[in-house]
C-alpha cells in the first residue's frame, strides 16, 4: 500500500517540488490547487501524468474544505498554501488572516478529531521573527516579533501547532528562511532581480540593504518531508546559515550575466516596503542533528537557478 500525501498549495514553488518529492518517495500524492491556479499547473509537468498524482480543486478559505479532506484518511497531510507575498499582506490584513491563520485553524482541528493518526507539516516562515540584529543567528527558541499582516498570521498558526502538538498530535512546524528557485514568482526579489537582468539588462529594485539568508527550496522540501518521518512533531529552523544582502544577490546575478552592475540595477522609492524587516539569519543545527537535513545546493548553483529562463522547471 503506498503511503497518502495530501498536499495543499501544491501550484507553488514548494508545493510542486514536494509533490515531485513525495511520488519519488512512492507515495500516492493529491495536490490542492485553487480552481483559479490552472497557470500554477506548468509547475506539476512533473507529476501531472503520473498514475500516483491526482490534482484536486478548492480553496482552503472554504469552509466545506476541512471537511472534505478530514473525510479521508491520510499518512502525511503538508499544509502548504498561503498568501505568501509579505508586502500584500499590508494591502490585505485580513485576507492574510484568513488564509495563514484561520485556514490553519478549522484545517488542523478538522484533522485532529476526525483523523489523529494522520501527520501534519506546517509551513510557519522566519518573517514571524522579525528583523534581527546583524550577526544573530535566529534557532528555534528565538523571539516571535511579527512585523507583518503575513507575519502574524503565521505566528498564530506556529503557536496553534504546539497546541495541538502538546495534545498529542504529530504536527511539525518548519520555519523556513527565504528559498528560491527557478519556480519562485517574479513578486519575489531573487526572480524579480534573474529575470528581468536577463530579459531586460536591467531591474529597479527597493531596499537593497535588507539582508536574507537564502537557500533552495529542493532543499526545504526535503527538510519537510524527513520532519514527518519523525516519531514524534517538532519544531525546525531551515536556513543556510549566511546572511546576504539584496546588493549582494544583485551583484551575483549580473557576474552571472556578465552585466555591469551600475548599469543594470536602480533603486526606486516606490518599490520600498512601508516597513521592512532588514535581516534575517537561521540557525538550523537543530535540523542537522535531528533530521541530517543540510542545504545541498550551493550559493553559486541558487544564483544559476534563479536566473533561467522563465517557464523553465
Ligand atoms: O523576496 P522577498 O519579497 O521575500 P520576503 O519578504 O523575505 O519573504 C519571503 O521569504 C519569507 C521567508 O523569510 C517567506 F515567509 C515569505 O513567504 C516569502 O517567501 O523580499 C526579500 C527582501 C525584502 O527585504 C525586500 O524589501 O528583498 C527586499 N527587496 C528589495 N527590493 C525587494 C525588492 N523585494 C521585492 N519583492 N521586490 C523588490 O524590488
Amino acid at each position: 500500500m503506498r503511503k497518502q500525501a495530501f498536499v495543499t498549495g501544491a501550484g507553488g514553488q514548494d508545493g510542486s517540488y514536494l509533490c515531485e518529492k513525495l511520488l519519488a518517495e512512492g507515495y500516492e500524492v493529491s495536490g490542492l490547487i485553487r480552481p483559479s491556479g490552472d497557470g500554477r499547473r506548468y509547475r506539476l509537468a512533473n507529476c501531472i501524468n503520473s498514475p500516483y498524482f491526482k490534482l484536486v480543486y478548492g480553496d482552503i478559505i472554504d469552509p466545506a474544505f476541512p471537511h472534505i479532506l478530514a473525510s479521508k484518511t491520510w499518512d502525511e497531510v503538508y499544509l502548504l498554501a498561503a498568501q505568501t507575498h509579505v508586502m500584500q499582506s499590508y494591502h490585505a490584513p485580513t485576507v492574510a488572516m484568513e488564509t495563514n491563520a484561520m485556514a490553519t485553524t478549522r484545517i488542523l482541528d478538522a484533522l485532529f478529531r476526525t483523523s489523529p493518526k494522520t501527520r501534519v507539516y506546517f509551513a510557519a516562515t522566519s518573517e514571524m521573527f522579525g528583523t534581527m540584529q546583524p550577526g544573530e543567528k535566529a534557532d528555534e527558541n528565538y523571539q516571535l516579533a511579527a512585523q507583518s499582516p503575513y507575519a502574524a498570521a503565521k505566528v498564530a498558526s506556529h503557536l496553534l501547532c504546539r497546541v495541538y502538538r502538546e495534545k498529542g498530535f504529530h504536527v511539525s512546524s518548519g520555519i523556513s528562511f527565504n528559498h528560491e528557485s527557478c519556480r519562485r514568482g517574479a513578486e519575489f526579489v531573487t526572480r524579480k532581480i534573474g529575470l528581468n537582468i536577463r530579459n531586460r539588462g536591467k531591474v529597479t529594485l527597493g531596499n537593497i540593504d535588507s539582508c536574507r539568508d537564502w537557500h533552495h527550496a529542493q532543499d526545504t522540501v526535503e527538510g519537510m518531508w524527513r520532519a514527518l518521518q519523525m516519531p514524534t512533531g517538532d519544531e525546525y529552523v531551515f536556513a543556510s546559515g549566511v546572511a546576504r544582502s539584496v546588493r549582494d544577490l544583485a551583484e551575483a546575478v549580473c557576474d552571472y550575466f556578465d552585466t555591469p552592475y551600475k548599469d543594470a540595477i536602480s533603486v526606486a522609492e516606490s518599490e520600498k516596503r512601508p516597513w521592512d524587516v532588514d535581516y534575517l539569519c537561521g540557525d538550523a543545527s537543530k535540523a542537522e542533528t535531528i533530521l541530517g537535513w543540510k542545504p545541498q545546493i550551493s550559493w553559486d548553483d541558487l544564483v544559476a537557478n534563479i536566473c533561467s529562463p522563465e517557464g523553465m522547471i
